[in-house]
């Protein structure tokens, strides 16, 4: 009796450890062929699809991903979301945890999914690639479905939300950096990569969800789009939030629903409309408080067509909030809240240390290179607590972290802005005595943090050059957002509405226009992790700033030296591998140190077309 009982547990035991799987996948970046909006392009794509591979997965499993870049282009790959506990090295943004994959080289990504599930995704961490080189992770319950925190749906599908250009997504990037202004806008939205039927020669590229009366659907719906928050929306139906960002929410109704650059949503929809066909819709939302400058004002368009729905019927459209409703906009961001489960974390009520952060944009001198930057203006930055950050470019800051490699960075990143002005009040850009704050300063600087300190952070947007809702994320961990609201921070008010029961826990936050916002995590994740706007052109401008996460007092807090014996390819002798001996880590402890030096400078982009608008 007692030896059945023994092999009973055993074989449960052996069940659940055949449970956690290695999900290996090999993803060949190159150059893709694809017809959009009247034109063939050649873009940088994974395994020859527009949006690339879907990673489906159980919470526990492993993740190896070995990415061969074929493109023309550096590559890194990020793993949105993904917490990546001592698996730094495998995070992904380029010179902050890695070298860039350079062309004709490989890299392999390993790591675990433990303790998140939901939607999460992927994405190029490097120049603007990620226009084109993305696709969903969708990490299910260890338990399958049954485990969901809420009625099992029927059906899933998974809803892409992207930017085109009819342009070469690179060429865009290095335009706007030689000028030092914004880039070009897009000339499309899209659903899982097809534009839809209300652009021209679109027709056939419409995305479609065949339903069933009767049933419910989840959609995962990502925002991938570059450079623009969105609001989706699908005729005659509406919604049950139940996630976001891989973490389950209180159930929310609502008939729109507003996704900002690197976030996702979970969201029921029971297909109870008359049989028959909607569009699914999806077209900006514009945050940008003064006249707004040009932008891409489109709407992307799918079918959720009915079974029984009569062939020749034609799709009903559901009304689109207008581009700069914040109301409906902060509605939605304002109202979520977690949803409490037992044995799960819950928000930290003691603070170790508390940050004033002030973010947004700003004009700094032109910068080496800016070949075509007006010298009287000065190039567009954008900064946090007034630094723009600079991405170094000898060495990963991962590397020179764990390397103890001095002159990378440096450990002053501010707790506060150098000089507290009314931040929001638009006067700051006509009031000449103000003129001088317009102007911010190159930094690479971290914020060092020691192992399981809890870190409040307040995100106050300011009105230089323009107040404009930015989408922060935070690589390595999720935050608790106990507040939101617009103008400056009161310290005081805000405290009285800080939810400190059931905060929504997210890994981007689209702070309020002109608004403010306040988070709190806690850093028991050791490596250097990036926070940064997640709209790329700020990014690329300075819109960041670094952890540097110290190791915790046991190994399993430790972070592992990096994999550096996996392959590189046949490198071009751009990555230098090399040993180097550490005289305080002792004679044992021989570490390669792996150089990044720069690719040669870029050619010049060809010449913009004639219609080409600055944003
Ligand atoms: C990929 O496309 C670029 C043009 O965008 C071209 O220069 C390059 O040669 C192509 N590479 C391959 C391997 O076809
Ligand atoms: C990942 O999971 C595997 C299997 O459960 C385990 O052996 C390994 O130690 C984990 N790796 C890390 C970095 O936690
Ligand atoms: C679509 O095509 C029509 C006819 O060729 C043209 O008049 C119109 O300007 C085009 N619209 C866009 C957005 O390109
Ligand atoms: C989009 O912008 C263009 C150019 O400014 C304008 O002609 C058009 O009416 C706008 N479309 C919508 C839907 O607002
Ligand atoms: C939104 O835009 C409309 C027209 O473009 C304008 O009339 C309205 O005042 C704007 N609303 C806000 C809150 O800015
Ligand atoms: C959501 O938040 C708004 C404030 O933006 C509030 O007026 C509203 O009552 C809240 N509740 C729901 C269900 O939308
Ligand atoms: C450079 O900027 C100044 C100040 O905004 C402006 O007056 C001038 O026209 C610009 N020059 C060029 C070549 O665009
Ligand atoms: C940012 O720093 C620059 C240079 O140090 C200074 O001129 C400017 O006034 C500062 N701006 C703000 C908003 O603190
Ligand atoms: C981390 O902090 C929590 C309290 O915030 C404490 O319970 C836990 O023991 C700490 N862990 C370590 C490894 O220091
Ligand atoms: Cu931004």
């Amino acid at each position: 009796m007692r030896s059945l009982l023994i092999l009973v547990l055993a074989l449960a035991f052996a069940g659940l450890l055949a449970d956690a799987a290695i999900i290996e996948r090999t993803f060949h970046v190159g150059n893709l062929t694809i017809r959009r909006l009247c034109q063939t392009r050649v873009i940088t794509a994974v395994n020859g699809r527009l949006p690339g591979p879907k990673l489906d997965v159980h919470e526990g499993d492993t993740v190896v991903v070995h990415v061969i870049n074929d493109s023309p282009y550096d590559m890194t790959i990020h793993w949105h979301g993904v917490f990546q506990r001592l698996t730094p090295w495998s995070d992904g943004p380029n010179m902050i945890t890695q070298c860039p994959i350079q062309p004709g080289n490989s890299y392999t990504y390993r790591f675990n999914v433990t303790g998140q599930e939901g939607t999460l995704w992927w994405h190029a961490h490097v120049s603007f690639l990620r226009a084109t080189v993305y696709g969903a992770l969708i990490i299910r319950p260890r338990g399958g479905a049954k485990s969901y925190p809420f009625p099992k749906p029927d059906k899933e599908a998974t809803i892409l939300l992207g930017e085109w250009w009819n342009d070469n997504i690179v060429d865009v990037d290095n335009r706007a950096f030689l000028t030092g202004q914004g880039p070009s806008i897009s000339d499309a939205f899209t659903i899982n990569g097809k534009p839809g039927d209300l652009y021209n020669c679109s027709n056939d590229e419409i995305y479609k969800l065949q339903v069933e009366a009767g049933k419910t659907y989840m959609l995962r719906i990502i925002n991938a789009a570059l450079n623009n928050q969105l609001f989706f929306k699908v005729a005659g139906h509406s919604f049950t939030v139940v996630a976001v960002d891989a973490s389950y929410t209180n159930p929310y109704k609502t008939d729109v629903i507003v996704i900002a650059p690197g976030q996702t949503v979970d969201a029921l929809m029971a297909a109870e409309a008359p049989p028959a066909k909607y569009y699914m819709a999806s077209r900006q939302y514009n945050s940008i408080s003064f006249p707004p400058p040009p932008f891409d004002n489109t709407t992307t368009r799918g079918v959720v067509e009915y079974a029984s729905a009569p062939a020749s019927s034609r799709p009903t459209m559901p009304l689109m909030p207008p581009f700069n409703d914040t109301a409906t906009a902060h509605r939605f961001y304002s109202n979520l809240t977690s949803l409490l489960r037992p044995g799960r974390p819950t928000v930290p009520l003691h603070v170790d240390t508390s940050m004033f952060v002030t973010f947004g944009l700003g004009r700094t001198t032109c910068q080496p290179g800016q070949l075509l930057c007006n010298r009287t203006q000065g190039a567009v930055a954008a900064s946090m607590n007034n630094v723009s950050f600079a991405f170094p470019t000898e060495m990963s800051l991962l590397e020179a972290h764990f390397n103890n490699v001095k002159g990378i960075y440096t450990r002053d990143f501010p707790d506060k802005p150098p000089v507290f002005f009314d931040f929001t009040n638009p006067a700051v850009n006509s009031d000449n005595a103000l003129a001088p704050l317009l102007f911010t300063q190159k930094g690479t600087k971290a914020k060092k943090l020691k192992y399981n300190s809890t870190v409040e952070m307040v995100l106050q947007n300011t009105a230089i050059l323009a107040a404009e809702s930015h989408p922060m994320h935070l690589h390595g961990y999720d935050f608790y957002v106990l507040a939101q609201g617009f103008g400056n921070y009161d310290n005081a008010k805000a405290r009285e509405c800080f939810n400190l029961v059931d905060p929504q826990k997210r890994n981007t936050i689209a702070v309020p226009t002109g608004g403010w916002a306040v988070i709190r995590f806690t850093a028991d994740n050791p490596g250097v992790w990036i926070m940064h706007c997640h709209l790329d052109p700020h990014l690329t401008i300075g819109l960041a700033m670094v952890f540097e996460v110290e190791n915790g007092p046991t190994p399993d807090a430790t972070i592992p030296p990096p994999l550096f014996g996996q392959p590189l390819g046949l490198g071009l002798g751009m990555i230098v591998d090399f040993a180097v001996e550490f005289r305080e880590r002792g004679p044992s402890s021989r570490h390669r140190l792996q150089l990044c030096l720069s690719p040669p400078p870029p050619p010049p982009p060809p010449p913009p077309p004639p219609d080409f608008v600055w944003q």
